[in-house]
C-alpha cells in the first residue's frame, strides 16, 4: 500500500473508532478491511484518538494502562502479547460514584493493581529490578473496558488502535508504599453480587507487576517515549473480565491494598 493510502486508512480508522465511542455503537474489526495495519501505525492511531477525546472533553491524559498482561486475559481475548493504552482524566470514576451502564456499549469489569512511579523510566533495556525500584506505591483498582468492536472481536493491532478497549477506571485513594509490599504474592478476590467469580495473585501480571512496568518502559521507548516519575499505571487485569449490567455490584479485594466496590445503575 502506498503511504497516501495508509494515511487515508488511518484517518478512516480514527474517525470510525471515535464515532463508535461517542455514539456508543459497535464497529467491525479494522482488520476486515485493513489487514496490513501494523503495530506502529496502530499506536499512532491510538494517540490521535486519545488526543481527540481529550480535546472534546477538555481533559488530560492521566496515566497509562497495560492490557493483556495475564494469561487469563490473553486466553480470553486470543491475543498472546501485552499492549498499552492511555488513561483519560475525565473517565475516572470516584470511589462511591455509581457507573451508568447506559453510557457504555457492552462493558466488562476487570480487577487490577494500579501503581504510581517514583522515578523516571527510560527504555530500552529497563529490567524488572529497575522497574521495581521505580514503583512508589500501589492501590486496588478496577478497569471498565468497552471495546468498540462488535462482540469484543479484535486483532492485536485493532485493539491497540482502539486505545486497548479503555473506557472507565476507578482507583482506590488508599495507596500503600511499595517498599512494604511484595506485589507478586498479593492475593486477589473478585466478586460480583456477593459471589466470588475469580481469584488471583499479583504474579498473574507477567510473573510480577514490575515485569509489566519494565515491558511498558521498553515498549514506549520504541515510540520515543519514556515514563516520568509520578505516572499512574494500571498494570492489567489479574483475571478474566466479566460483563456488568444495571444492578450489579462488583468488588475487588487485594491483600494489604484493601477493597474497591462499584455499583452499576
Ligand atoms: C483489551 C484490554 C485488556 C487488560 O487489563 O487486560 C485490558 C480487551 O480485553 O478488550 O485492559
Ligand atoms: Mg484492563
Amino acid at each position: 500500500m502506498t503511504s497516501v493510502a495508509a494515511a487515508n486508512k488511518a484517518d478512516w480508522a480514527l474517525s470510525t473508532l471515535k464515532a463508535a465511542a461517542d455514539g456508543r455503537f459497535e464497529v467491525e474489526s479494522l482488520a476486515d478491511t485493513w489487514p496490513e495495519l501494523d503495530e506502529r501505525t496502530a499506536y499512532a492511531i491510538q494517540k490521535r484518538l486519545v488526543l481527540a477525546h481529550v480535546k472534546d472533553e477538555a481533559t488530560h491524559i492521566s496515566g497509562i494502562k497495560l492490557g493483556l498482561t495475564s494469561v487469563a486475559k490473553q486466553k480470553q481475548m486470543s491475543v498472546g502479547e501485552p499492549i498499552y493504552g492511555l488513561l483519560i482524566g475525565s473517565r475516572m470514576i470516584d470511589e462511591g460514584e455509581p457507573l451508568a451502564i447506559s453510557s457504555l456499549i457492552h462493558p466488562k469489569a476487570e480487577p487490577e493493581i494500579a501503581i504510581v512511579t517514583s522515578r523516571d523510566l527510560q527504555g530500552p533495556g529497563v529490567t524488572a529490578d529497575q522497574a521495581r525500584e521505580a514503583i512508589g506505591s500501589a492501590s486496588c483498582a478496577m478497569e471498565i473496558i468497552d471495546s468498540r468492536y462488535k462482540n469484543f472481536r479484535f486483532t492485536f493491532t485493532d485493539v491497540i488502535a482502539d486505545n486497548t478497549s479503555a473506557s472507565r477506571h476507578t482507583i482506590s485513594a488508599f495507596r500503600v508504599p511499595a517498599k512494604e509490599l511484595d506485589l507478586r504474592t498479593l492475593g486477589v478476590v473478585f466478586e460480583k453480587n456477593g459471589e466470588v467469580v475469580s481469584t488471583a495473585a499479583g504474579a498473574a501480571i507477567l510473573g510480577d507487576p514490575a515485569e509489566g512496568l519494565a515491558w511498558l518502559a521498553n515498549k514506549m521507548a520504541e515510540h520515543g517515549e519514556s515514563i516520568p516519575a509520578g505516572t499512574v499505571v494500571m498494570t492489567g487485569a489479574l483475571t478474566d473480565a466479566i460483563s456488568i449490567a444495571p444492578g450489579d455490584i462488583v468488588r475487588v479485594s487485594i491483600a494489604q491494598l484493601g477493597t474497591l466496590s462499584l455499583r452499576c445503575v
